[in-house]
């Protein structure tokens, strides 16, 4: 019997050393430890034995569980260890190996133009006021003294929805708003999207960018006009570039200039982006009319005002020497990335 026992051990021992993973090792303890294991069935039929007998095998089974569970044990650990270190074999990170690139982004010429521009009117203390794009005949028309079947509306032709609702065609609307919707003083720029139904050329797109300014106060007069808008371009294009007020007509400025500024890409000489003219016109501007300020209920004895609307597209061409508009809509990453 002694014999059996030490066999077993020796067989076990022998099982646990050639396993090579947790499943078969548990099998292994199964069948050697387990309720119907070999060692279990020798100490149940102890009974059958001589008594003086059964306490020497009892303790030589106990003593070979003993052994083969303590095998199983180191086996076990051994097992783990080598399944951690086979882990982290495969999760090493080689640090030599070359990064992901990670492509920032940078801002478009267009919204870096509107951030120069604003923090220039903030500095001034003017506030930022908006208003719809689809808006009425009202507020893009009529109210800026633009009456039904007047000429000038020819000069902004625009996409109706409706009869009486259309594509704003400047931010000049953004005025009527904010003069019926606050008492002055007012200082607002309005920076947003407008539309018309321009044909496409260097210059030209149907749809664009504006950025409106209106200030109203008491005695406000052409000279405060000239300050701002000479400081801005100064600002935004250094003391080099030329401005000149060239008288216009608006309906709803009296009286108006249009603003042009020296072209950058020639320097003034003439080329395709001022249409060999030397100038680009940025702007339009005037003296807020009468009429205006009354039908939007600010008295026009009291307060006077002047206003101003520039081409954010036609700023950053000049800023940037960019000769022709669409290059800011092609997505073309070649001419993004030079911002
Ligand atoms: C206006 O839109 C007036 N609302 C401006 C104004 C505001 C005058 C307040 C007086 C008081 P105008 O149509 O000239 O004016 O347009 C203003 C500027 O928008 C132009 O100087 C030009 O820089 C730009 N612009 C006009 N049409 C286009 C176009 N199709 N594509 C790109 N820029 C344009």
């Amino acid at each position: 019997m002694e014999d059996k026992i030490k066999a077993i051990q020796e067989e076990a021992i022998a099982k646990i050393g050639s396993v090579s993973n947790l499943d078969d090792l548990e099998g292994v303890r199964v069948d050697y430890l387990g309720k119907k294991g070999d060692l279990t069935k020798i100490l149940r039929g102890m009974g059958s034995l001589e008594p003086e007998m059964r306490p020497v095998i009892g303790g030589l089974v106990n003593k070979v569980k003993g052994e083969i569970n303590k095998a199983i044990s180191q086996k076990e650990s051994q097992l783990k260890e080598a399944a951690k270190k086979e882990r982290l074999k495969m999760e090493t990170i080689d640090v030599t190996l070359p990064g992901n690139e990670l492509k920032v982004g940078k801002k478009h010429p267009l919204t870096l133009v509107f951030d120069e521009i604003k923090d220039i009117f903030l500095g001034l203390g003017f506030t930022i006021a908006e208003g719809p794009e689809i808006e009425t005949d009202y507020y893009n028309f009529e109210a800026l003294n633009f009456p039904d079947n007047h000429p000038a509306r020819d000069m902004q032709d625009t996409f109706y929805i409706t009869e009486n609702t259309l594509l704003r065609t400047h931010t000049s609307s953004v005025q009527i708003r904010t003069m019926e919707g606050q008492e002055p003083p007012i200082r607002v720029i309005a920076p947003g999207r407008v539309y018309r139904s321009d044909d496409i050329d260097a210059t030209h797109t149907p749809v664009f960018h504006q950025i409106e300014g209106l200030m109203v106060d008491k005695d406000i007069s052409f000279a405060n006009l000239k300050g701002v808008l000479i400081k801005l371009i100064k600002e935004l294009f250094g003391d080099d570039r030329e401005v000149r007020f060239r008288p216009s007509y608006f309906p709803f400025t009296e009286p108006s200039a249009e603003v042009d500024v020296s072209c950058a890409a020639c320097d003034g000489d003439g080329c395709r982006v001022c249409s060999g003219t030397g100038w680009l016109e940025i702007l339009g501007a005037g003296m807020v009319h009468p009429n205006v300020l009354e039908m939007s209920g600010v008295d026009s004895e009291e307060w006077s005002g002047f206003a101003f609307g520039m081409g954010v597209e036609r700023i950053a061409m000049l800023k940037y020497g960019i000769d022709d508009i669409r290059l800011l809509y092609n997505n073309d990453l070649r001419f993004l990335k030079q911002f």
